[in-house]
């Protein structure tokens, strides 16, 4: 590997894998010695993106969606907008920044490849798209989000009552269900980061 830096930006439904296959990734590109770092919703929404004042134990989604960046259109808007600027940063610094947001729409996805692109050198961001089909994700469910969403209990709940926009020309298309396991996803990705001399 080399030492330039990038952002790996992981898109997909909330359930789809993008965390997973972005730790795994994170994980094995440290072991060929390059610094990573990954931004995800633990660290942005409890953190950089929290509403004003409030500490990470105090954070709670409910309180985020009054006062802070919820889930409506604008408000993701700004929360990927912020992310965008903020990988920028570490991306230009030589840090591999993986990011796993499910950044549904495709404008707000493409302002950060714009800004990425013309701050460092071409190819600079790798759009993943973690194409896992909406029934198998609401299947897993882990949190109990989607069940909620049916109920009505959670509004503007992407791929329930919200969009997702999917990327036409995502530099990798991981299609969830044939079986790859979160390792040789992984895997995958990783070896379009080689081939661009990341
Ligand atoms: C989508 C929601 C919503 C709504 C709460 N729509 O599986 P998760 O739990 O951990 O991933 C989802 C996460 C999405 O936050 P992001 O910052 O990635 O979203 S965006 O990029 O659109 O700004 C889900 C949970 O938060 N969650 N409400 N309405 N996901």
């Amino acid at each position: 590997l080399g030492q330039r830096g990038a952002v790996i930006w992981f898109t997909g439904l909330s359930g789809c894998g993008k965390s997973t296959v972005a730790n795994e990734l994170d994980h094995q590109l440290n072991q060929f010695g390059r610094a990573t770092v990954l931004l995800d919703g633990d660290n942005i929404r409890h953190g950089l993106c929290a509403p004003p004042g409030v500490l990470r134990e105090e954070y709670s989604e409910e309180f985020a969606n009054r006062f802070g960046l919820g889930f409506g259109a604008v408000d993701r808007e700004e929360n990927i907008r912020r992310i965008g600027s903020v990988a920028a940063l570490m991306a230009s610094a030589g840090l591999i920044t993986l990011t796993a947001f499910v950044s549904p729409y495709r404008k707000d996805r493409d302002r950060v490849r714009k800004i990425i692109e013309t701050s460092g050198a071409p190819g600079d961001f790798l759009e993943v798209f973690v194409d896992t089909p909406l029934a198998v994700c609401e299947a897993r469910d882990p949190k109990g989000l989607y069940k909620k969403a049916r109920a009505g209990e959670i509004k503007n709940f992407t791929g329930i009552s919200d969009p997702y926009e999917a990327p036409p020309n995502p530099e990798v298309h991981l299609k969830g269900g044939d079986g790859a396991t979160p390792t040789e996803q992984a895997a995958g990705v990783l070896a379009a980061l080689v081939e661009r001399g990341i």
